[in-house]
């Protein structure tokens, strides 16, 4: 195991014992969500994945040490100091956070790297980044991520702020499956469906521990990305949510916002747009995918 990494007691137990764990990421808190629904929904993803029998472990840097298995204080202090004091950090950015003693929160693509570094399988988050809507050059380290480090991703799919299209296509092309969790097609975040088809659809966590299992056997050290649709009684009708991705993304355009500003600014204008529907869609995506990653942890351990 990584030693520059801080695993708490109750992970690095989890680990050694081969029980299920569930990484989760910390942009969602300094970056998706404003106080105190960002720590509202931390806290209800951690309590979804024990009572699944599997344990949590929100990750991030604190003062320049990377952590395995936040507490409470922890996201507390994170969720209050919010996106000024704490850096968004992707693969790039966390040398410099490390190296500098600086707080960062990690995306995707920076959980994927500190959970596959502590032995950790499995990550529940709600939306990836992705290829961004008429700004093919932007795309996410989050695919490419998925492309190189072997870590199972479930998610509800990446938001249509994004281009879906071509956000598959860099998919493909990076090795990465895209997995249907009791669906067909892609889910568009807000919505249950964005249309596109998925590569496989499955229907049980067995089924997503065999491929993953077999991906090992093959010695392919990419990552697997599970879509799960976000629950049916929350997700936002499909015009809806597109119109307030259509504005926000104009205004995005029109405000000259680039590089990893893009997303928070986005997500931040379409919970204002949505007066604040957005907001519950995404809870309870993120919620229902804790589950669903934690039911997926305990069936690799079963395979
Ligand atoms: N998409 C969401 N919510 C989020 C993010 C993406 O619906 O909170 C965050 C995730 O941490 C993701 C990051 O890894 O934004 C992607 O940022 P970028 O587009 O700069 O790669
Ligand atoms: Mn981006």
């Amino acid at each position: 195991m990584n030693t520059s990494l801080l695993l708490s007691d109750e992970v690095s137990a989890a680990i050694l014992a081969g029980s299920p764990v569930v990484a989760l990421e910390s942009t969602l808190i300094t970056h998706g969500f404003p106080y105190p629904a960002n720590v509202e929904t931390a806290l209800a993803m951690e309590a979804a994945i024990r009572e699944e029998g599997a344990i949590p472990a929100t990750i991030a840097v604190i003062g320049g040490q990377v952590k395995v298995g936040l507490s409470q204080d922890e996201i507390e202090m994170l969720a209050g100091l919010g996106q000024d004091s704490v850096r968004k950090c992707s693969r790039r950015d966390l040398p410099i956070v490390v190296g500098l003693r600086q707080h960062g929160a990690t995306t995707v693509a920076g959980t994927m790297i500190v959970a596959h570094m502590a032995g950790i399988k499995v990550f529940a988050t709600g939306g990836i980044g992705g290829v961004h809507r008429g700004h093919p050059e932007d795309i996410s380290a989050d695919l490419i991520e998925l492309g190189r480090t072997p870590i199972t991703v479930v998610c509800a799919g990446a938001k249509s702020i994004l281009d879906l299209p071509l956000t598959l296509e860099v998919l493909e092309t990076q090795g990465v499956p895209v997995l249907g969790y009791e669906s067909d097609t892609l889910p568009a975040f807000y919505s249950r469906s964005s249309g596109l088809p998925v590569d496989q659809r499955v229907d049980t966590p067995q089924q997503v521990a065999a491929i993953v299992a077999a991906r090992d056997q093959l010695g392919l050290a990419h990552g697997t990305l599970v879509a799960v649709p976000v629950p049916e009684a929350d997700a936002l009708p499909v015009e809806e949510a597109e119109a307030a991705i259509a504005e926000a993304t104009r205004q995005a355009d029109a405000a000259g916002i680039h590089g990893k500003a893009v997303t928070p600014f986005v997500l931040a204008k379409v919970l204002e747009l949505t007066g604040g529907r957005s907001q519950t869609a995404n809870i309870a995506a993120l919620v229902n995918n804790a589950r669903i990653g934690a039911r997926i942890a305990k069936a690799m351990g079963q395979a």
